[in-house]
Protein backbone atom coordinates (compact mmCIF):
# COMPACT_ATOMS: atom_id res chain seq x y z
CA UNK A 1 0.00 0.00 0.00
CA UNK A 2 1.36 3.48 -0.99
CA UNK A 3 2.26 5.55 2.08
CA UNK A 4 -0.59 8.78 1.59
CA UNK A 5 1.89 11.22 3.21
CA UNK A 6 4.47 11.05 0.34
CA UNK A 7 2.11 11.86 -2.37
CA UNK A 8 2.26 15.51 -2.85
CA UNK A 9 -0.65 17.13 -1.43
CA UNK A 10 -0.65 19.82 -4.28
CA UNK A 11 -1.78 17.45 -6.93
CA UNK A 12 -4.73 15.91 -4.52
CA UNK A 13 -4.13 12.70 -5.97
CA UNK A 14 -6.09 10.42 -3.94
CA UNK A 15 -4.68 6.60 -3.42
CA UNK A 16 -7.70 5.39 -5.31
CA UNK A 17 -6.57 7.25 -8.45
CA UNK A 18 -2.43 6.25 -8.27
CA UNK A 19 -1.89 3.66 -10.92
CA UNK A 20 -0.80 0.44 -8.82
CA UNK A 21 2.09 -0.43 -10.20
CA UNK A 22 1.87 -2.93 -12.38
CA UNK A 23 3.55 -6.31 -11.62
CA UNK A 24 6.17 -7.64 -14.67
CA UNK A 25 5.90 -11.31 -15.01
CA UNK A 26 9.29 -12.97 -15.67
CA UNK A 27 9.91 -16.33 -16.79
CA UNK A 28 12.79 -18.16 -17.16
CA UNK A 29 12.44 -21.63 -19.30
CA UNK A 30 15.94 -22.87 -18.30
CA UNK A 31 17.19 -26.65 -19.11
CA UNK A 32 21.22 -26.30 -17.88
CA UNK A 33 20.37 -23.23 -15.51
CA UNK A 34 21.73 -20.36 -17.98
CA UNK A 35 18.54 -18.64 -18.77
CA UNK A 36 17.55 -19.52 -14.62
CA UNK A 37 20.46 -16.99 -13.76
CA UNK A 38 19.81 -14.05 -16.72
CA UNK A 39 16.23 -14.51 -15.57
CA UNK A 40 17.55 -13.99 -11.70
CA UNK A 41 20.06 -11.06 -12.80
CA UNK A 42 16.89 -9.35 -14.48
CA UNK A 43 14.86 -9.71 -11.83
CA UNK A 44 17.69 -8.42 -9.64
CA UNK A 45 17.78 -5.19 -11.72
CA UNK A 46 14.48 -4.55 -12.13
CA UNK A 47 13.99 -4.68 -7.95
CA UNK A 48 17.31 -2.77 -7.43
CA UNK A 49 15.45 0.30 -10.00
CA UNK A 50 12.38 -0.13 -7.69
CA UNK A 51 9.85 -2.28 -10.57
CA UNK A 52 7.60 -4.69 -9.05
CA UNK A 53 8.76 -8.38 -9.98
CA UNK A 54 7.77 -11.79 -9.95
CA UNK A 55 9.84 -14.46 -11.10
CA UNK A 56 8.75 -17.67 -11.78
CA UNK A 57 10.44 -20.97 -13.45
CA UNK A 58 8.21 -21.97 -16.91
CA UNK A 59 7.56 -25.43 -15.01
CA UNK A 60 5.98 -23.86 -12.04
CA UNK A 61 3.92 -20.59 -13.47
CA UNK A 62 0.27 -20.94 -13.85
CA UNK A 63 0.34 -20.68 -17.65
CA UNK A 64 -3.17 -20.72 -18.05
CA UNK A 65 -3.40 -17.23 -16.52
CA UNK A 66 -1.48 -15.81 -18.88
CA UNK A 67 -3.54 -13.22 -20.76
CA UNK A 68 -3.97 -11.75 -17.97
CA UNK A 69 -0.27 -10.54 -17.38
CA UNK A 70 0.29 -6.89 -18.43
CA UNK A 71 4.11 -6.96 -18.55
CA UNK A 72 5.42 -10.69 -19.73
CA UNK A 73 9.10 -11.23 -20.03
CA UNK A 74 10.27 -14.50 -20.75
CA UNK A 75 14.01 -15.52 -21.05
CA UNK A 76 13.67 -19.24 -22.96
CA UNK A 77 16.81 -21.52 -23.96
CA UNK A 78 16.37 -24.04 -26.70
CA UNK A 79 17.10 -27.82 -26.36
CA UNK A 80 17.93 -30.35 -29.19
CA UNK A 81 15.88 -29.81 -32.40
CA UNK A 82 14.56 -26.65 -31.40
CA UNK A 83 12.48 -28.25 -28.51
CA UNK A 84 12.22 -25.87 -25.65
CA UNK A 85 13.55 -26.77 -22.20
CA UNK A 86 12.11 -29.63 -20.33
CA UNK A 87 10.62 -27.77 -17.78
CA UNK A 88 9.17 -25.34 -20.38
CA UNK A 89 7.10 -28.07 -22.82
CA UNK A 90 3.54 -27.99 -20.72
CA UNK A 91 3.53 -24.24 -21.04
CA UNK A 92 4.84 -23.99 -24.92
CA UNK A 93 2.06 -26.96 -26.13
CA UNK A 94 -0.35 -25.04 -24.06
CA UNK A 95 0.62 -21.35 -25.59
CA UNK A 96 0.51 -22.88 -28.83
CA UNK A 97 -2.77 -24.85 -28.82
CA UNK A 98 -6.15 -23.70 -29.74
CA UNK A 99 -6.94 -23.25 -26.20
CA UNK A 100 -4.51 -19.89 -25.37
CA UNK A 101 -6.86 -16.86 -24.64
CA UNK A 102 -6.16 -14.08 -26.61
CA UNK A 103 -3.01 -11.48 -25.08
CA UNK A 104 -3.87 -8.06 -26.08
CA UNK A 105 -3.64 -6.32 -22.55
CA UNK A 106 0.11 -7.47 -22.57
CA UNK A 107 3.03 -6.42 -23.85
CA UNK A 108 5.70 -8.62 -23.41
CA UNK A 109 9.24 -9.09 -24.41
CA UNK A 110 11.46 -12.34 -25.29
CA UNK A 111 14.99 -13.10 -24.89
CA UNK A 112 16.26 -16.62 -26.56
CA UNK A 113 19.34 -18.33 -26.05
CA UNK A 114 20.47 -21.17 -28.53
CA UNK A 115 23.88 -22.12 -29.95
CA UNK A 116 24.31 -21.37 -34.08
CA UNK A 117 26.13 -24.41 -34.20
CA UNK A 118 22.42 -26.10 -34.68
CA UNK A 119 20.32 -26.05 -37.28
CA UNK A 120 17.09 -24.38 -35.18
CA UNK A 121 19.13 -21.62 -33.26
CA UNK A 122 17.33 -20.23 -30.80
CA UNK A 123 13.77 -22.01 -32.02
CA UNK A 124 12.15 -22.21 -28.64
CA UNK A 125 12.66 -18.34 -27.60
CA UNK A 126 11.60 -16.93 -31.39
CA UNK A 127 8.37 -19.30 -31.04
CA UNK A 128 7.06 -17.61 -28.00
CA UNK A 129 8.04 -14.85 -29.18
CA UNK A 130 5.94 -15.04 -32.45
CA UNK A 131 2.96 -16.77 -31.34
CA UNK A 132 2.33 -14.44 -27.91
CA UNK A 133 2.51 -11.91 -31.13
CA UNK A 134 0.11 -13.51 -32.68
CA UNK A 135 -2.57 -14.04 -29.85
CA UNK A 136 -2.51 -9.97 -29.52
CA UNK A 137 0.56 -8.86 -27.34
CA UNK A 138 2.88 -5.59 -27.82
CA UNK A 139 5.85 -6.23 -28.52
CA UNK A 140 8.07 -3.92 -25.71
CA UNK A 141 10.93 -4.20 -27.60
CA UNK A 142 12.65 -6.59 -30.14
CA UNK A 143 13.75 -10.28 -29.48
CA UNK A 144 17.12 -10.92 -28.79
CA UNK A 145 18.64 -13.99 -30.10
CA UNK A 146 21.65 -15.19 -28.19
CA UNK A 147 24.60 -17.56 -28.89
CA UNK A 148 26.71 -19.70 -26.13
CA UNK A 149 28.89 -16.70 -25.77
CA UNK A 150 25.79 -14.75 -24.57
CA UNK A 151 27.00 -12.50 -21.74
CA UNK A 152 27.21 -9.22 -23.48
CA UNK A 153 24.44 -9.49 -25.55
CA UNK A 154 22.21 -10.34 -22.53
CA UNK A 155 23.48 -7.39 -20.61
CA UNK A 156 23.24 -4.95 -23.51
CA UNK A 157 19.35 -6.24 -23.75
CA UNK A 158 18.58 -6.32 -19.79
CA UNK A 159 19.57 -2.84 -20.10
CA UNK A 160 17.54 -1.95 -22.42
CA UNK A 161 14.41 -3.37 -21.10
CA UNK A 162 15.03 -1.89 -17.64
CA UNK A 163 15.26 1.60 -19.01
CA UNK A 164 11.80 1.51 -20.67
CA UNK A 165 10.16 -0.64 -18.04
CA UNK A 166 11.15 2.11 -16.17
CA UNK A 167 9.86 4.66 -18.22
CA UNK A 168 6.26 3.08 -18.33
CA UNK A 169 5.47 3.17 -14.87
CA UNK A 170 3.98 6.25 -13.44
CA UNK A 171 6.18 8.18 -11.10
CA UNK A 172 3.95 8.50 -8.09
CA UNK A 173 3.49 4.51 -7.40
CA UNK A 174 7.24 3.69 -7.62
CA UNK A 175 6.84 3.25 -3.84
CA UNK A 176 5.20 0.26 -3.88
CA UNK A 177 6.79 -2.64 -1.74
CA UNK A 178 8.88 -5.05 -4.14
CA UNK A 179 7.82 -8.77 -4.00
CA UNK A 180 9.92 -11.82 -5.73
CA UNK A 181 9.28 -14.74 -5.86
CA UNK A 182 12.03 -17.93 -5.22
CA UNK A 183 11.62 -20.37 -8.57
CA UNK A 184 12.22 -23.76 -7.04
CA UNK A 185 11.23 -25.73 -4.31
CA UNK A 186 14.78 -26.84 -4.02
CA UNK A 187 16.48 -26.60 -0.51
CA UNK A 188 19.36 -24.69 -1.97
CA UNK A 189 22.83 -25.50 -0.63
CA UNK A 190 24.76 -22.89 -2.46
CA UNK A 191 28.67 -24.08 -2.62
CA UNK A 192 31.52 -21.82 -2.93
CA UNK A 193 32.58 -23.92 -5.87
CA UNK A 194 30.33 -23.28 -9.27
CA UNK A 195 30.60 -23.25 -12.95
CA UNK A 196 33.03 -20.45 -13.11
CA UNK A 197 34.93 -21.57 -9.88
CA UNK A 198 34.88 -25.50 -10.02
CA UNK A 199 35.97 -27.84 -7.11
CA UNK A 200 39.45 -29.34 -7.99
CA UNK A 201 38.37 -33.19 -7.49
CA UNK A 202 40.06 -36.64 -7.65
CA UNK A 203 39.19 -39.43 -10.32
CA UNK A 204 39.09 -42.62 -8.01
CA UNK A 205 37.91 -45.28 -10.56
CA UNK A 206 37.76 -45.49 -14.02
CA UNK A 207 36.23 -48.71 -15.26
CA UNK A 208 35.22 -50.33 -18.19
CA UNK A 209 31.31 -51.96 -17.49
CA UNK A 210 30.57 -53.30 -21.15
CA UNK A 211 32.21 -56.45 -22.17
CA UNK A 212 35.38 -57.32 -24.18
CA UNK A 213 33.04 -57.79 -27.36
CA UNK A 214 30.40 -54.50 -26.61
CA UNK A 215 30.83 -52.14 -29.61
CA UNK A 216 29.97 -49.66 -26.88
CA UNK A 217 32.50 -48.47 -24.20
CA UNK A 218 30.85 -47.29 -21.45
CA UNK A 219 33.01 -46.42 -17.99
CA UNK A 220 31.60 -46.37 -14.42
CA UNK A 221 33.38 -42.96 -13.18
CA UNK A 222 33.95 -42.68 -9.55
CA UNK A 223 34.73 -38.51 -8.47
CA UNK A 224 35.89 -37.93 -4.76
CA UNK A 225 34.71 -34.57 -3.61
CA UNK A 226 36.52 -34.76 -0.19
CA UNK A 227 37.37 -31.49 0.78
CA UNK A 228 34.47 -29.88 -1.02
CA UNK A 229 30.97 -28.57 0.45
CA UNK A 230 29.41 -30.04 -2.58
CA UNK A 231 25.62 -31.51 -2.08
CA UNK A 232 24.04 -33.09 -4.89
CA UNK A 233 20.72 -34.55 -4.89
CA UNK A 234 19.35 -37.72 -7.39
CA UNK A 235 18.53 -36.16 -10.30
CA UNK A 236 21.58 -33.72 -10.79
CA UNK A 237 24.14 -33.55 -12.45
CA UNK A 238 28.05 -33.18 -12.39
CA UNK A 239 29.79 -30.15 -14.62
CA UNK A 240 33.05 -31.77 -15.64
CA UNK A 241 35.71 -29.13 -16.92
CA UNK A 242 38.50 -31.00 -19.87
CA UNK A 243 41.50 -29.99 -21.68
CA UNK A 244 41.92 -31.11 -25.50
CA UNK A 245 43.89 -34.15 -25.94
CA UNK A 246 47.34 -32.95 -26.43
CA UNK A 247 48.25 -35.38 -29.67
CA UNK A 248 45.46 -33.61 -31.23
CA UNK A 249 46.26 -30.15 -30.32
CA UNK A 250 50.19 -31.05 -31.55
CA UNK A 251 49.03 -32.20 -34.53
CA UNK A 252 46.50 -29.31 -35.28
CA UNK A 253 49.28 -26.82 -34.50
CA UNK A 254 51.49 -28.73 -37.25
CA UNK A 255 49.04 -28.69 -39.79
CA UNK A 256 48.25 -24.80 -39.45
CA UNK A 257 52.70 -24.46 -39.32
CA UNK A 258 52.38 -23.10 -36.58
CA UNK A 259 54.88 -23.61 -33.57
CA UNK A 260 52.43 -23.67 -30.68
CA UNK A 261 54.66 -20.90 -28.57
CA UNK A 262 52.14 -17.33 -30.56
CA UNK A 263 50.66 -15.60 -28.03
CA UNK A 264 47.09 -15.14 -28.44
CA UNK A 265 44.72 -13.03 -26.46
CA UNK A 266 41.57 -14.23 -25.25
CA UNK A 267 38.61 -12.66 -23.59
CA UNK A 268 41.71 -10.01 -22.78
CA UNK A 269 43.77 -12.67 -21.49
CA UNK A 270 47.09 -14.04 -23.08
CA UNK A 271 48.00 -17.45 -23.71
CA UNK A 272 50.40 -19.19 -26.21
CA UNK A 273 48.36 -20.79 -28.75
CA UNK A 274 49.08 -24.38 -27.00
CA UNK A 275 47.73 -22.78 -24.29
CA UNK A 276 44.38 -21.78 -25.87
CA UNK A 277 43.97 -24.72 -27.67
CA UNK A 278 44.74 -27.36 -25.06
CA UNK A 279 42.49 -25.50 -22.35
CA UNK A 280 40.34 -22.76 -23.67
CA UNK A 281 39.00 -23.76 -27.31
CA UNK A 282 36.96 -26.26 -28.66
CA UNK A 283 38.62 -28.80 -30.72
CA UNK A 284 35.93 -31.73 -30.46
CA UNK A 285 32.70 -29.39 -32.38
CA UNK A 286 33.02 -28.66 -35.41
CA UNK A 287 29.98 -26.31 -36.65
CA UNK A 288 28.68 -24.74 -40.14
CA UNK A 289 29.80 -21.31 -38.24
CA UNK A 290 33.30 -22.13 -37.77
CA UNK A 291 33.35 -23.64 -41.63
CA UNK A 292 32.31 -20.72 -43.03
CA UNK A 293 34.27 -18.36 -41.20
CA UNK A 294 37.64 -20.99 -42.05
CA UNK A 295 36.56 -20.43 -45.80
CA UNK A 296 36.92 -16.74 -45.41
CA UNK A 297 39.94 -16.92 -43.49
CA UNK A 298 41.64 -19.02 -45.93
CA UNK A 299 39.92 -17.60 -48.79
CA UNK A 300 40.06 -21.24 -50.55
CA UNK A 301 37.89 -21.29 -53.17
CA UNK A 302 36.36 -24.52 -52.89
CA UNK A 303 35.57 -24.43 -49.38
CA UNK A 304 34.67 -21.01 -49.95
CA UNK A 305 31.95 -22.30 -52.88
CA UNK A 306 30.80 -25.11 -50.42
CA UNK A 307 29.71 -22.76 -47.70
CA UNK A 308 27.47 -21.24 -49.82
CA UNK A 309 25.60 -24.12 -50.10
CA UNK A 310 23.59 -24.49 -46.54
CA UNK A 311 22.86 -27.94 -46.77
CA UNK A 312 26.71 -29.16 -48.27
CA UNK A 313 28.17 -26.70 -45.11
CA UNK A 314 26.13 -28.57 -42.29
CA UNK A 315 26.91 -31.85 -43.89
CA UNK A 316 30.65 -30.93 -44.40
CA UNK A 317 30.69 -29.91 -40.44
CA UNK A 318 28.52 -32.80 -38.86
CA UNK A 319 31.25 -35.28 -41.30
CA UNK A 320 34.75 -33.20 -40.42
CA UNK A 321 36.35 -32.68 -37.08
CA UNK A 322 38.67 -29.28 -37.14
CA UNK A 323 41.68 -30.95 -37.80
CA UNK A 324 40.35 -32.85 -40.81
CA UNK A 325 39.22 -29.16 -41.94
CA UNK A 326 42.53 -28.07 -41.67
CA UNK A 327 44.27 -31.11 -43.36
CA UNK A 328 42.11 -30.49 -46.25
CA UNK A 329 42.13 -26.77 -46.60
CA UNK A 330 45.52 -26.17 -45.65
CA UNK A 331 46.47 -22.50 -44.82
CA UNK A 332 48.68 -20.29 -42.55
CA UNK A 333 46.41 -17.96 -40.32
CA UNK A 334 47.77 -16.28 -37.56
CA UNK A 335 47.16 -17.87 -34.70
CA UNK A 336 44.92 -15.18 -33.33
CA UNK A 337 42.86 -15.27 -36.37
CA UNK A 338 42.42 -19.00 -35.81
CA UNK A 339 41.77 -19.01 -32.42
CA UNK A 340 39.00 -15.96 -32.99
CA UNK A 341 37.14 -18.30 -35.07
CA UNK A 342 36.95 -21.63 -32.40
CA UNK A 343 34.48 -21.33 -29.45
CA UNK A 344 35.50 -21.26 -26.12
CA UNK A 345 35.70 -24.39 -24.42
CA UNK A 346 32.57 -25.51 -22.17
CA UNK A 347 32.08 -27.65 -19.75
CA UNK A 348 30.41 -31.17 -20.30
CA UNK A 349 27.37 -32.12 -18.13
CA UNK A 350 26.79 -35.86 -16.84
CA UNK A 351 23.92 -37.13 -15.12
CA UNK A 352 25.03 -38.23 -11.57
CA UNK A 353 24.50 -42.24 -10.96
CA UNK A 354 24.86 -42.10 -6.88
CA UNK A 355 23.28 -41.20 -4.16
CA UNK A 356 25.20 -39.04 -1.79
CA UNK A 357 23.88 -40.70 0.79
CA UNK A 358 25.04 -44.03 0.02
CA UNK A 359 28.48 -42.97 -1.41
CA UNK A 360 28.89 -40.23 1.09
CA UNK A 361 31.80 -37.36 -0.23
CA UNK A 362 32.33 -39.27 -3.85
CA UNK A 363 30.11 -38.78 -7.38
CA UNK A 364 29.42 -41.71 -9.46
CA UNK A 365 28.79 -41.37 -13.53
CA UNK A 366 28.05 -43.75 -16.24
CA UNK A 367 30.22 -42.21 -19.08
CA UNK A 368 29.20 -43.24 -22.87
CA UNK A 369 32.22 -42.98 -24.51
CA UNK A 370 32.68 -40.98 -27.67
CA UNK A 371 34.67 -42.68 -30.37
CA UNK A 372 34.89 -42.68 -33.99
CA UNK A 373 36.86 -42.81 -37.43
CA UNK A 374 37.27 -40.22 -39.79
CA UNK A 375 39.84 -40.68 -42.93
CA UNK A 376 41.01 -43.76 -40.75
CA UNK A 377 41.67 -41.26 -37.72
CA UNK A 378 40.27 -42.05 -34.08
CA UNK A 379 38.76 -39.27 -32.95
CA UNK A 380 37.05 -39.12 -29.17
CA UNK A 381 34.82 -36.87 -27.47
CA UNK A 382 36.24 -34.07 -25.74
CA UNK A 383 35.56 -34.70 -21.78
CA UNK A 384 34.74 -37.93 -22.38
CA UNK A 385 37.66 -38.66 -24.10
CA UNK A 386 39.63 -36.99 -21.26
CA UNK A 387 38.08 -38.50 -18.16
CA UNK A 388 38.25 -42.19 -19.81
CA UNK A 389 41.65 -41.79 -21.75
CA UNK A 390 43.72 -38.79 -20.90
CA UNK A 391 43.14 -39.31 -16.77
CA UNK A 392 44.80 -41.59 -14.67
CA UNK A 393 43.53 -42.50 -11.23
CA UNK A 394 44.78 -39.91 -8.54
CA UNK A 395 44.80 -37.30 -11.13
CA UNK A 396 42.88 -34.00 -10.80
CA UNK A 397 39.82 -33.32 -12.58
CA UNK A 398 37.45 -29.86 -12.11
CA UNK A 399 34.03 -30.43 -11.74
CA UNK A 400 30.74 -28.51 -10.00
CA UNK A 401 27.18 -29.37 -9.60
CA UNK A 402 24.38 -28.77 -11.57
CA UNK A 403 21.18 -29.37 -10.14
CA UNK A 404 18.15 -29.83 -11.76
CA UNK A 405 14.94 -29.48 -10.19
CA UNK A 406 12.95 -30.98 -12.86
CA UNK A 407 14.08 -34.71 -12.25
CA UNK A 408 13.26 -35.14 -8.75
CA UNK A 409 11.77 -38.52 -6.64
CA UNK A 410 8.77 -37.82 -5.66
CA UNK A 411 8.50 -35.89 -2.29
CA UNK A 412 6.41 -39.20 -0.96
CA UNK A 413 7.99 -42.34 -0.40
CA UNK A 414 5.22 -44.25 -0.73
CA UNK A 415 4.71 -43.09 -4.40
CA UNK A 416 5.62 -45.52 -7.07
CA UNK A 417 8.03 -44.72 -9.59
CA UNK A 418 8.42 -46.16 -13.38
CA UNK A 419 12.00 -45.37 -14.71
CA UNK A 420 12.80 -45.30 -18.54
CA UNK A 421 16.63 -45.57 -19.08
CA UNK A 422 18.14 -47.06 -21.73
CA UNK A 423 21.73 -46.93 -22.21
CA UNK A 424 23.79 -43.72 -20.25
CA UNK A 425 20.20 -43.19 -19.52
CA UNK A 426 20.34 -46.02 -16.61
CA UNK A 427 22.68 -43.59 -14.49
CA UNK A 428 20.25 -41.43 -12.78
CA UNK A 429 18.46 -44.64 -11.68
CA UNK A 430 21.28 -46.10 -10.25
CA UNK A 431 21.21 -42.94 -8.07
CA UNK A 432 17.16 -43.14 -7.36
CA UNK A 433 17.57 -46.91 -5.90
CA UNK A 434 20.46 -45.90 -3.74
CA UNK A 435 18.42 -43.07 -1.86
CA UNK A 436 14.94 -44.97 -1.85
CA UNK A 437 17.13 -47.64 -0.48
CA UNK A 438 18.71 -45.31 2.25
CA UNK A 439 15.33 -43.64 2.79
CA UNK A 440 13.50 -47.14 3.08
CA UNK A 441 11.12 -45.58 0.70
CA UNK A 442 8.18 -47.96 0.58
CA UNK A 443 6.61 -46.90 -2.44
CA UNK A 444 6.95 -49.67 -5.81
CA UNK A 445 10.13 -49.03 -8.44
CA UNK A 446 10.19 -50.72 -11.76
CA UNK A 447 12.68 -50.37 -14.37
CA UNK A 448 12.78 -50.46 -18.07
CA UNK A 449 16.27 -50.71 -19.38
CA UNK A 450 17.89 -51.43 -22.81
CA UNK A 451 20.83 -51.97 -24.67
CA UNK A 452 22.63 -54.15 -27.87
CA UNK A 453 23.53 -57.26 -25.95
CA UNK A 454 22.44 -58.68 -22.59
CA UNK A 455 25.64 -60.63 -22.28
CA UNK A 456 28.26 -57.55 -23.20
CA UNK A 457 25.69 -54.48 -22.00
CA UNK A 458 24.04 -55.19 -18.97
CA UNK A 459 25.38 -52.03 -17.16
CA UNK A 460 25.22 -52.70 -13.21
CA UNK A 461 24.02 -56.17 -13.81
CA UNK A 462 24.68 -57.31 -9.97
CA UNK A 463 23.14 -54.21 -8.56
CA UNK A 464 20.12 -54.26 -10.16
CA UNK A 465 20.07 -58.16 -9.12
CA UNK A 466 20.35 -57.35 -6.16
CA UNK A 467 17.62 -55.02 -5.54
CA UNK A 468 15.38 -57.18 -7.56
CA UNK A 469 16.54 -59.76 -4.48
CA UNK A 470 15.83 -57.35 -1.73
CA UNK A 471 12.66 -56.21 -3.40
CA UNK A 472 13.67 -53.04 -3.49
CA UNK A 473 12.55 -53.09 -7.49
CA UNK A 474 9.62 -54.78 -8.10
CA UNK A 475 10.31 -54.94 -11.73
CA UNK A 476 12.95 -55.08 -14.02
CA UNK A 477 12.26 -55.04 -18.09
CA UNK A 478 15.04 -55.64 -20.31
CA UNK A 479 15.29 -54.70 -23.81
CA UNK A 480 18.46 -56.35 -25.74
CA UNK A 481 18.28 -55.00 -29.22
CA UNK A 482 20.24 -56.99 -30.98
CA UNK A 483 20.08 -60.14 -29.10
CA UNK A 484 17.62 -61.49 -32.10
CA UNK A 485 16.80 -60.66 -35.87
CA UNK A 486 14.71 -58.23 -34.90
CA UNK A 487 15.14 -54.83 -32.88
CA UNK A 488 13.57 -54.45 -29.38
CA UNK A 489 13.60 -51.37 -27.54
CA UNK A 490 12.20 -50.15 -23.98
CA UNK A 491 9.45 -48.69 -25.78
CA UNK A 492 8.37 -52.35 -27.07
CA UNK A 493 8.78 -53.47 -23.74
CA UNK A 494 6.72 -50.46 -22.48
CA UNK A 495 3.46 -51.48 -24.94
CA UNK A 496 3.76 -54.93 -23.91
CA UNK A 497 3.19 -54.05 -19.99
CA UNK A 498 1.25 -51.47 -20.59
CA UNK A 499 -2.15 -52.45 -19.23
CA UNK A 500 -0.26 -52.43 -15.58
CA UNK A 501 1.47 -49.20 -16.79
CA UNK A 502 -1.36 -47.71 -16.69
CA UNK A 503 -2.48 -49.30 -13.80
CA UNK A 504 0.33 -48.00 -11.74
CA UNK A 505 -0.33 -44.38 -13.85
CA UNK A 506 -3.87 -44.46 -12.21
CA UNK A 507 -2.38 -45.19 -8.67
CA UNK A 508 -0.57 -42.41 -9.03
CA UNK A 509 3.37 -43.59 -10.02
CA UNK A 510 5.78 -41.45 -11.12
CA UNK A 511 7.13 -41.39 -14.72
CA UNK A 512 10.98 -40.62 -15.21
CA UNK A 513 13.01 -41.05 -19.16
CA UNK A 514 16.50 -40.51 -19.00
CA UNK A 515 18.47 -40.64 -22.15
CA UNK A 516 19.19 -40.10 -26.00
CA UNK A 517 16.40 -37.49 -26.75
CA UNK A 518 16.47 -37.38 -30.55
CA UNK A 519 15.16 -40.61 -30.91
CA UNK A 520 14.47 -42.56 -27.88
CA UNK A 521 12.52 -40.13 -25.74
CA UNK A 522 9.95 -39.41 -28.84
CA UNK A 523 9.41 -43.19 -29.48
CA UNK A 524 8.86 -43.54 -25.60
CA UNK A 525 6.41 -40.88 -25.04
CA UNK A 526 4.50 -42.01 -28.45
CA UNK A 527 4.39 -45.14 -26.51
CA UNK A 528 3.15 -44.09 -23.89
CA UNK A 529 0.32 -42.26 -25.71
CA UNK A 530 -0.03 -45.24 -27.43
CA UNK A 531 -0.82 -47.12 -23.78
CA UNK A 532 -2.91 -44.01 -22.35
CA UNK A 533 -5.16 -44.27 -25.83
CA UNK A 534 -5.64 -48.10 -25.54
CA UNK A 535 -6.01 -48.56 -21.53
CA UNK A 536 -7.35 -44.89 -21.21
CA UNK A 537 -9.98 -45.39 -23.84
CA UNK A 538 -8.72 -41.94 -24.88
CA UNK A 539 -8.31 -40.15 -28.42
CA UNK A 540 -5.13 -38.34 -28.96
CA UNK A 541 -6.18 -34.88 -28.10
CA UNK A 542 -7.15 -37.09 -24.28
CA UNK A 543 -4.18 -38.86 -23.83
CA UNK A 544 -2.05 -35.86 -24.69
CA UNK A 545 -3.65 -33.69 -22.31
CA UNK A 546 -3.35 -36.81 -19.90
CA UNK A 547 0.75 -36.56 -20.38
CA UNK A 548 0.16 -32.79 -19.96
CA UNK A 549 -1.37 -32.71 -16.59
CA UNK A 550 1.29 -35.50 -15.24
CA UNK A 551 3.83 -33.17 -16.65
CA UNK A 552 2.07 -29.86 -14.50
CA UNK A 553 1.98 -32.51 -11.21
CA UNK A 554 5.51 -33.31 -11.97
CA UNK A 555 4.95 -36.73 -12.24
CA UNK A 556 6.09 -37.54 -16.17
CA UNK A 557 9.88 -35.75 -15.68
CA UNK A 558 13.03 -36.00 -18.28
CA UNK A 559 16.44 -35.66 -18.58
CA UNK A 560 17.30 -36.49 -22.28
CA UNK A 561 19.96 -34.95 -24.43
P1 LIG B 1 20.48 -50.16 -31.22
O1 LIG B 1 21.73 -49.33 -31.13
O2 LIG B 1 20.77 -51.63 -31.22
O3 LIG B 1 19.58 -49.77 -32.33
C1 LIG B 1 21.09 -47.88 -25.89
O4 LIG B 1 21.78 -47.14 -26.84
C2 LIG B 1 20.05 -48.74 -26.52
O5 LIG B 1 19.02 -47.93 -27.09
C3 LIG B 1 20.58 -49.64 -27.64
O6 LIG B 1 20.10 -50.92 -27.41
C4 LIG B 1 19.97 -49.01 -28.88
O7 LIG B 1 19.68 -49.95 -29.89
C5 LIG B 1 18.67 -48.51 -28.32
N1 LIG B 1 17.97 -47.60 -29.22
C6 LIG B 1 18.34 -47.09 -30.41
N2 LIG B 1 17.38 -46.32 -30.95
C7 LIG B 1 16.35 -46.34 -30.07
C8 LIG B 1 15.06 -45.75 -30.06
N3 LIG B 1 14.63 -44.98 -31.05
N4 LIG B 1 14.28 -45.99 -29.00
C9 LIG B 1 14.71 -46.78 -27.99
N5 LIG B 1 15.90 -47.38 -27.94
C10 LIG B 1 16.73 -47.15 -28.97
Amino acid sequence: QLNPSVIPTSTTVTSAQVPEQETITLISASQTGNARHLAEQLRDNLVAHKLNVELYSAGEYKFKQIHKTTTLIIIASTQGEGDPPEEAIAFYKYLNSKKAAEMKETAYAVLSLGDTSYEHFCKAGKDFDERIAQLGATRLLPRVDADVEYQFVADEWIKQLTELLKARVPEQSTQILQQTQSGTTDIVNASIYHRDAPFTATLLTNKKITGRNSDRDIRHIEISLEGSDLQYQPGDALGVWFNNSPEKVDELIALLWLKGDEPVTLKSQTFTLKEALLHHCELTQNSAPIVKAYAQLTRHEDLLSLVADKTKLQQYADKHPINEMVRQYCAQPTAQDFVDILRPLTPRLYSIASSQQEVEDEVHLTLGVVRYDVNSRTYTGGASGFLADSLKEGDSVNVFIEKNAHFRLPEDNTASVIMIGPGTGIAPFRSFMQQRENDAATGKNWLFFGNPHFVEDFLYQVEWQRYVKSGLLTHIDLAWSRDQAHKIYVQDKLRERGNEIWQWLQQGAYLYVCGDASRMAKDVEQALLDIVMEYGNKNIEEADEYLSELRLERRYQRDVY
